[in-house]
């Protein structure tokens, strides 16, 4: 499948279904990621859906079910505008599959992005189809097809609980950064939820379903899921695994690149760092492989939350061979493990330990 045209700054790690990432240093080119540079991950063909046809349905555990159009919501609903991170659960899987393979794409640190989405809030909808507050999970239903070996063919679905579904800056989203969602990133509509895996934020979004438990589906019932180092796919018991909901947090660098060679002399490195419902609080940087370190500058937009962290620092350089890393910490005190060792896991997810880079300064 050639790379869909809205998307050729991307590197491709999978050509069908389309799944691929910015170079890292495009994720340092603005606080909000263009949608040119943002990643897709996509399970099945990217859908082309005609917005003027296309509906959203809302029922289940309602008392007035809904059938919209795109332009009914945008009309019956006020417009809401969050500033949120979209990222992976295997975002930097490539790190774990260093230790052994993985399940998965080799994902590099580029399946995230930060965008500015706008749409209306899925509470709102929800109050106005009347969804009873004792229902504990809200399902999600799509128009994309996914072909699964085992699985057969099914409509992408995903499920996420009623307290986070009811949270102001849940989002079903039309407009990414004042544009259209592209093809790729969900058009005409997808759900957003800050703070959790880019898996529960639904593209193509078509049915919400307010219901007793979480939805039946693949995606949500046997992927997605956290699990010990010594499961493998032979041994899994899904039921066992921990959903990926809310994201762990996770730093990288995004400049310098892999394998750079640098003059000698002061060297900026940049990245970023996510903290999801908590706060970045400090960030540090290593030039030997985290035997010392050095605390980078912060930027982060206090008006919004869910945004990511860009960090910056200065380094002087010697000649020769060096391991960059970082760490960062969050408002609870907490840090990243040293070694993708420590979080390996057969599906790939949660690449969480310290973001290493080896350079060559000459
Ligand atoms: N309908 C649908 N929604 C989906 C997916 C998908 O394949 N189909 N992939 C999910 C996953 S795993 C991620 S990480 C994000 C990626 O969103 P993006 O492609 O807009 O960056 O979409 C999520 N929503
Ligand atoms: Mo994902």
């Amino acid at each position: 499948m050639p790379v869909p045209s809205s998307k050729p700054n991307l590197l491709v790690r999978s050509a069908h279904p389309f799944n691929a990432e910015p170079p890292p240093d495009r994720l340092l080119a603005s606080p909000v990621t263009a949608q040119a540079d943002f990643y897709v991950r996509s399970h099945g063909d990217i859908p082309h859906l005609d917005p003027a046809t296309h509906r959203l349905r809302v029922g289940g555990r309602v008392a007035t079910p809904l059938d919209l159009s795109m332009a009914e919501l945008r009309e019956r609903f006020p417009a809401r505008t969050v500033i949120a991170v979209l990222q992976c659960a295997g975002n930097r899987r490539a790190d774990l599959q260093t230790v052994r393979p993985t399940a998965g794409d080799p994902w590099a640190a580029g399946a995230i992005g930060n965008a500015e989405w706008t749409g209306v809030a899925l509470a709102d909808v929800l109050r106005a189809a009347g969804a009873e507050d004792a229902a504990p999970h809200v399902a999600f239903e799509c128009r994309d097809t996914v072909d699964m070996p085992g699985e057969g063919r099914f409509a992408y679905g995903v499920s996420i609980g009623m307290a986070k579904a009811m949270a102001p800056d849940t989002l079903l989203a039309h407009t990414m950064n004042g544009e259209p969602l592209a093809p790729e990133h969900g058009f005409p509509l997808r759900a957003v939820v800050p703070g959790y895996a880019g898996v529960r934020s639904p593209k193509w979004l078509a049915a919400i379903t307010v219901q007793d438990r979480p939805s039946d589906n693949h995606m949500q019932q046997r992927d997605y899921k956290m699990l010990p180092p010594d499961v493998t796919e032979d041994t899994v018991d899904w039921q066992k695994g921990v959903t990926i909901d809310d994201m762990p947090l996770t730093s990288a660098i995004c400049q310098p690149a892999e394998g750079a060679v640098l003059d000698a002399g002061r060297t900026r490195l940049g990245g970023y760092a996510v903290a999801t419902a908590r706060a970045v609080a400090r960030v540090d940087v290593s030039a030997d492989g985290g035997r010392t370190w050095t605390q980078a500058e912060l930027e982060h937009d206090p008006a919004a939350p869910w945004s990511w962290t860009l960090w910056r620092i200065e380094l002087d350089l010697p000649r020769g061979r060096h391991e960059l890393a970082v760490r960062a910490w969050d408002s609870a005190g907490q840090t990243q493990p040293a070694l993708p060792d420590d979080v390996w896991n057969f599906k790939g997810y949660l690449s969480t330990a310290w973001h290493r880079v080896h350079v060559s300064v000459a």
